[in-house]
């Protein structure tokens, strides 16, 4: 197999050029990214090349208790250097392999994990080691076909089932931890031999051996202790410390994965022959102005978890580093996967989730770094943004519009101009001089309002949140440690909190409360808990900083560099944000944080964007795929900007843009501060009945979403899940990412994303029927996969729902959804081609943690064919799973008289609407009881499986209590 490194040498296809790429590093103008690639090219050119990193034999240790194998590890070219190695199985088979330098001259960062992880994972005692000469391994699993081996010489960690290797760590000898040194003081150069007079010493150097480290490492310090980019130097006082790791999964012909990029799902390769992009993709969080629609640069946030699948088994990887890191990816035969991660600093920890379903890895990462949180509900409705609007009086003026044209929306949002000068919290009284009176009159219609809580400071002691930031002294130091780091952001000269400080944590907390405490420190008494939280730039972004951020060698908590711990710093600001909004009520209420930077366990902290995206066709449709893989990655509660934030979408990519953002897990329009107004009531017809109708249609289908993000919460399953996840063996889907499922609902949704389309294709994977959510037409799919052509005017959405799918919705239009909570269900039931139907529905009081105690209402309904008769019936299902959620939160003390229950006594179900029965019936009544009233519309679609209308069947006020069980006979 030839090495990744050598495919790289053929790369073909320049990425297309535009905006502002300048500003960000490509591989080859970060040192250790070169040295990491030329290590590459240098082992693909030698057809003998061997990783010089082994196990040392006689250090081989597995732990008495089996849990762990640990050994030492040296590489031949520095035998004086010691790493140490830990390979262990996780309860749920998912394998840890840690590598670090011992007794060196320095530490490299090894704590990414303590943010990132939910709690130290349980180790397996069910695992028996065998050392051997060659390797030490172990099978495992309840079948016993997962076998994790560990070869010592070269190293390599392998993991397989049923024999077959599925990943591979060190399999292309890539592997380089770059150990802690000294700097040496550069030899003078031997002077060059004169004309081509050998000399005896002229001679002795070319025939000297290669130097093999100077072929392993280069022959130059390429940037080991100092680098400058652009008009910045970055100090390296460590020296270098990079880690190169090629992870190769073989018999895996697609990888999914890491965001965050703009690009498609199934990852694009990015070396070998015809690889489709030359420069690897790149983790490093950053604010990107103008992104690319199409490229491999880093953007905000980062998650370095990737899938690797076939039609065989999905299995994936977290590789916990939070460093600058860049990541080739080739496939030299359309079978296999070969990955070569290149990071700045950080120990190795890499986790291997053995799958082998696209469920099992979700549920292992979940076990990892937690679920998403379950939202308050009101998050689910329409969120209305703009940069900015100006004043209270603007608030209420878009509020009133809003009800005027009879358009649901749930929350109202300030960006920055809100805050005097740019000092977040600090309300300009000059614009927004009576804050309370205007939250509450837009709480007053169950709304709420967000607002933007930027990280940057603005250096003023005046600013009270400066003052006891820097009293505190919690701020990010400059790389002399000592001294506040200053840099240039909104608020002028700014200085940053270091989230990494625990002593910041209290303190941040206590600006959020909305009451004073007589500690005399600042509150946000002029706002109220009907405000939730915006945390933008929190990459962080500064303007006069390199590649728009902090420099590498500021100094954090514990001493760390900034280099060192960046991809996280994102996700501790929302943390500690989420954290805060918690604590301002007790009992806690359900926060809402939107962060536009994040890490691996960020979705345990509210909801993410796609940033500054564009107002193109291009950006609307790369946002869907940059959503879905967000939500491969464990973050399912993210949206784009709906009609892009720069410019001017006209009235058709604006309204098509709706359509993408309604079936979105989340849904929220905003604008920058030069485009014209664009709210929805602002278009003229259709665009404007159109728009409604789309709020309205996202309103409705809210029991759908939740139900959705309960499942989220509790297994780790995405809110949207792409075809591979949904028939991960279907080869035809594992690149589709235009189209997806909402949870398990069965609702297929294909946003349109062309100008001018009447007409969209859609792609069946099975031989089911699948209905026109809104005229009911059967269409049907094909064993082996089937495309279709549903019609798709700019007021038509592609949505369908699969054939044995029952989903509930509220169908009476309401101004905000908190006041849809008594509004009665409908259910439709669309039958399978077996005449059978499944869905769920869950319920709980939306906003507080009472569901944690057994306040909810969790049903499943089915329908079920038994001869003439098909049975329709609802039963509990918190009753029937009482289960425990994949990060071992216990749903205890449920039952199914809980007093959120019965407070839902008035809620009934309005209508039954039975999709596909092959007759009209003779008779529907409910189990327990009488005849029902029904109507039944014939269809055209025949039993014998051809396309039509399908039949329909309504039944009129059939349940008195969601909460109750029931059954209802349709008799042929
Ligand atoms: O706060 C202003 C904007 C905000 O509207 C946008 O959503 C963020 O992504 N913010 C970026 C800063 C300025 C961007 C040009």
């Amino acid at each position: 197999m030839r090495a990744i490194s050598s495919l790289l040498l053929l790369a073909a296809l320049p990425a297309v050029l535009a905006v502002k790429t300048e500003d960000f590093k490509t591989c080859s103008q970060a040192a250790f990214c070169r040295r990491g690639r030329a290590l590459s090219e240098r082992a693909g050119q030698d057809p003998n090349w061997k990783s010089p990193y082994t196990v040392t034999a006689d250090t081989v240790a597995i732990s008495p208790d089996q849990a762990s194998f640990t050994a030492g590890v040296r590489s031949s070219l520095y035998p004086d250097i010691q790493f140490s190695l830990d390979v262990r199985v996780h309860e749920d088979g998912v394998v840890r392999v840690r590598m670090d330098e011992v007794n060196g001259m320095g530490r490299r960062y090894n704590e990414t994990t303590s943010w990132a992880l939910i709690a130290e994972p349980q180790v397996s005692r069910d695992v028996q080691w065998k050392i051997g000469k060659q390797d030490v391994r172990a099978v495992y699993g309840p079948k016993k076909d997962v076998e994790i081996v560990i070869f010592l010489s070269p190293l390599k960690v392998v993991l397989y089932r049923q024999g077959k290797e599925q990943v591979v760590l060190n399999g292309l000898g890539l592997l380089h931890m770059e150990h802690f040194r000294k700097k040496e003081e550069p030899k003078p150069a031997p002077e060059a031999p004169e004309g081509d007079v050998k000399t005896d010493d002229a001679q002795a150097v070319m025939q000297a051996p290669p130097n093999p480290r100077a072929w392993f490492e280069g022959e130059t310090e390429d940037g080991y202790w100092e680098e400058t980019w652009r008009s910045w130097t970055d100090s390296k006082p460590k020296g270098p410390q990079s880690l190169s790791l090629d992870i190769s999964f073989p018999n895996h012909g697609h990888v999914y994965g890491i965001p965050q990029h703009a690009t498609r799902l199934s990852l694009p390769t990015t070396c070998g022959d015809n690889s489709y992009y030359t420069e690897p993709y790149r983790l490093w969080n950053s604010d990107v102005f103008e992104y690319l629609a199409d490229s491999t640069m880093s953007l905000y946030g980062s998650i370095p978890v990737m899938h690797a699948h076939s039609a065989d088994s999905t299995v994936g990887i977290f590789n916990a580093i939070a460093s600058d890191t860049f990541i080739d990816i080739a496939q030299p035969d359309a079978k296999s996967t070969y990955t070569h991660w290149i990071s700045e600093s950080g120990i190795l920890d890499v986790f291997i989730m053995p799958g082998p379903t696209p469920e099992d890895i979700f549920a292992q990462y979940a076990r990892l770094t937690g679920t998403p949180a379950l939202p308050a509900h009101w998050a689910l409705g329409y969120h209305q943004c703009r940069w900015n609007y100006v004043s209270s009086d603007d608030v209420r003026g878009v509020q009133k519009r809003f009800d005027e044209e009879d358009m649901p929306v749930d929350v109202f949002w300030l960006d920055i101009e809100y805050a005097e000068e740019h000092k977040y919290f600090i309300w300009d009284k000059k614009t927004f001089p009576d804050p309370k009176d205007m939250i509450n009159d837009v709480s007053e219609l169950a709304r709420k309002m967000v607002v933007i809580i930027d990280p940057h400071l603005k250096r003023t002691s005046s600013y009270p949140v400066y003052k006891e930031a820097t009293d505190l002294d919690v701020l990010i130091k400059q790389k002399d440690g000592q001294t506040e780091y200053e840099g240039w952001c909104w608020s002028g000269s700014s200085a940053w909190v270091d989230f990494f400080n625990p002593k910041s944590w209290n303190w941040w907390k206590g600006l959020f409360k909305t009451v004073q405490s007589n500690s005399g420190k600042f509150a946000w008494i002029d706002s109220t808990t009907d405000v939730h939280i915006w945390n933008d730039m929190n990459e962080p972004a500064i303007f006069n900083g390199p590649e728009i951020s902090m420099p590498r060698d500021s100094i954090h908590y514990g001493g760390w560099e900034h280099r060192d711990v960046h991809n996280l710093n994102g996700m501790l600001f929302s943390n500690q944000t989420y954290q805060a909004v918690m604590a301002r009520t007790n009992p806690p209420m359900r926060p809402f944080v939107l962060t536009r930077s994040f890490f691996a366990g960020s979705q345990r902290f509210g909801a993410m964007w796609t940033g500054d995206n564009l107002g193109t066709w291009e950006h609307m449709a790369v946002g869907i795929k940059m959503v879905l893989a967000n939500n491969i990655a464990g973050f399912s509660f993210s949206g784009s900007d709906v009609g892009g934030f720069f410019g001017n979408p006209d009235p058709e990519m604006l309204t098509r843009w709706y359509g993408v953002g309604a079936f979105s897990p989340f849904f929220r329009a905003h604008a920058h501060i030069d485009t014209k107004r664009r709210e929805p009531y602002l278009l003229e017809e259709p665009y404007k009945s159109i728009l409604r109708d789309i709020l309205r249609l996202r309103y409705s289908m809210l029991p759908i979403w939740y139900t959705a993000f309960r499942e989220a919460s509790v297994t780790g399953l995405p809110v949207v899940r792409p075809h591979y996840v949904v028939f991960p063996q279907d080869i035809n889907g594992f690149e589709i990412d235009d189209q997806y499922f909402v949870g398990g609902s069965g609702v297929l949704v294909k946003p349109v994303t062309e100008k001018g389309a009447t007409e969209a294709t859609v792609y069946l994977p099975e031989n089911q029927v699948y209905y026109d959510y809104f005229t009911n037409y059967a269409y049907r799919g094909a064993k082996g996969g089937k495309s279709i052509t549903v019609p798709a005017a700019l007021h038509q959405i592609p949505l369908l729902i699969r054939g044995g799918s029952i989903l509930p919705t509220r169908e009476r239009p309401r101004r905000s959804s908190p006041l849809m909570k008594n509004d009665p269900f409908t259910l439709r039931i669309a039958l399978s081609n077996a005449g059978n139907a499944r869905g769920e529905l869950y319920l709980d009081d939306g906003v507080s943690y009472a569901h944690k105690e057994g306040q909810f209402i969790w049903r499943e309904f089915t329908a079920e064919k038994q001869g003439k008769t098909i049975r329709i019936s609802s039963a509990d299902l918190g009753k029937a799973k009482p289960a425990e959620a994949v990060d071992g939160v216990a749903l205890v003390k449920y039952n199914g008289g809980n007093t959120f229950a019965k407070s839902m006594d008035l809620v009934r179900v309005e209508k039954l609407v039975v999709l596909g029965l092959d007759r009209k019936p003779s008779r529907v009544k409910r189990v327990d009881g009488g005849e029902l009233d029904w109507s039944f519309t014939a269809g055209t679609a025949a039993s014998d499986g051809k396309e039509g209308t399908a039949s329909i069947l309504v039944i009129k006020n059939p349940v008195t209590h969601i909460a109750d069980d029931w059954a209802i006979d349709i008799n042929a």
